[in-house]
C-alpha cells in the first residue's frame, strides 16, 4: 500500500483563495485593510525566506504587510521600543517576531510584550491560556495548519490514539492541548513524545494519527509505525545543499520508508510548511475583524 498524499502546498491555495475573497469583502464593505508587519533580528537563511514568504502572501492576498529586519546584535530594548509602537500603530492588526531570536534576547519578554488582540502567532500567554481553556483566541500557525490539514483531508480525529512527538512551545505544546478539546478535528486521545521517552515506538506503533515534530531529520522510520497511520511531518530540517547551493529539506518522517505503510502522510516540502504560512494570514484577517468589532 502507498499512503494518500495530504499537500500542504493545495490546502493552503484553497484557503488562500477563501482568504482573497474575504479581504477583498473587508475593504469593499467596510472599508478594512488587515495589517501585518513581520519582524526578523539577525540573518538566518532560514528565517530570511520564511519571513519573506509571509510578506509576500499577505500583499498577494491583499494585506497590508510591512517587513522590519534588524541587526543580530539589536538590544532588547531597542527590540521592545519596536513592538510597543506597532502595538500602538492602528494600520498594523497583527505583529510577528520571527523565532528563534538571537541568545542575547530575553525572548519571553519580547512575546509578552506584543498586545494580545495582535499577536497573530498565538505565542502571547494570554492567548496559550485561551487555547488551553478553549476560549476564542489566536490558535499558533502551525498546529493550526495541522488542524486544518486534518479537517480538509478527512481525517477522523474524534477517539483517535493521537502520538504528538516534540514539546516545543511553537508545535508539540499548543498541539497536545488542541487534539484533546472537545470539538471538531480534537476529541483524541493524545500521548506526547520527548527526548527523554524511554522507548518511543512502543507510543509510536500505537498511533492512529503521529504528529512529529522533534526538529530531527527522518527520526520516525517505517519499523515505528503501523499500517494503516495517518502521518503529519512538522519537520523541515536542512539536511545539505544541491550543487547550486539550494538547501535539501528533510521531514521528522523518512517519507520512502514510512508512506509504504501509512493511509496518508504530508511531505516535506509542500506539507505543513505552506500551512503555517497560511494560517497566520487567516489570524490576520481574524484580528483585523475583532479590530473593528465585527466578530
Ligand atoms: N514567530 N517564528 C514565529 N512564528 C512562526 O510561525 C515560526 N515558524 C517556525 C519558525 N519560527 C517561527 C515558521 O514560520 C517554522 N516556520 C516555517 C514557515 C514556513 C515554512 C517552514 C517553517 C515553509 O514554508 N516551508 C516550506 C519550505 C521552505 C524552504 O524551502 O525553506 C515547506 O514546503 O515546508
Amino acid at each position: 500500500m502507498s499512503a494518500k498524499i495530504i499537500s500542504g502546498t493545495e490546502t493552503a491555495k484553497a484557503i488562500r483563495e477563501e482568504l482573497t475573497v474575504e479581504v477583498a469583502e473587508l475593504k469593499d464593505k467596510h472599508n478594512i485593510v488587515p495589517g501585518l508587519v513581520t519582524i526578523l533580528v539577525g540573518e538566518d537563511p532560514a528565517s530570511q525566506s520564511y519571513v519573506s514568504a509571509k510578506n509576500k502572501t499577505a500583499k498577494a492576498l491583499g494585506i497590508h504587510s510591512e517587513q522590519v529586519t534588524l541587526a543580530a546584535d539589536t538590544s532588547n530594548e531597542d527590540l521592545l521600543a519596536l513592538v510597543e509602537k506597532y502595538n500602538n500603530d492602528d494600520k498594523i492588526n497583527g505583529i510577528l517576531v520571527q523565532l528563534p531570536l538571537p541568545k542575547h534576547i530575553d525572548e519571553p519578554k519580547i512575546l509578552n510584550a506584543i498586545n494580545p488582540d495582535k499577536d497573530v502567532d498565538g505565542f502571547h500567554p494570554v492567548n496559550v491560556g485561551r487555547m488551553v481553556v478553549g476560549e476564542k483566541c489566536f490558535l499558533p500557525c502551525t498546529p493550526h495548519g495541522v488542524l486544518e490539514l486534518l479537517t480538509r483531508s478527512g481525517v477522523e480525529t474524534s477517539g483517535a490514539e493521537v502520538v504528538v512527538v516534540g514539546r516545543s512551545n511553537i508545535v508539540g505544546k499548543p498541539m497536545v492541548n488542541l487534539m484533546l478539546q472537545k470539538r471538531p478535528a480534537g476529541n483524541s486521545t493524545v500521548t506526547v513524545c520527548h527526548t527523554r521517552t524511554k522507548d518511543m515506538a512502543f507510543h509510536t506503533k500505537r498511533a492512529d494519527i503521529i504528529i512529529a515534530a522533534a526538529g530531527v531529520p527522518k527520526m520516525i522510520t517505517a519499523d515505528m509505525v503501523k499500517d494503516g497511520v495517518v502521518v503529519i511531518d512538522v519537520g523541515v530540517n536542512r539536511i545539505g545543499k544541491t550543487e547550486s547551493g539550494k538547501a535539501i529539506l528533510a521531514g521528522d518522517v523518512d517519507f520512502d520508508g514510512v508512506k509504504e505503510k501509512a493511509a496518508a502522510i504530508t511531505p516535506v516540502p509542500g506539507g505543513v510548511g505552506p500551512m503555517t504560512i497560511t494560517m497566520l494570514m487567516k489570524n490576520t484577517v481574524q484580528a483585523a475583524k475583532q479590530a473593528a468589532g465585527l466578530i
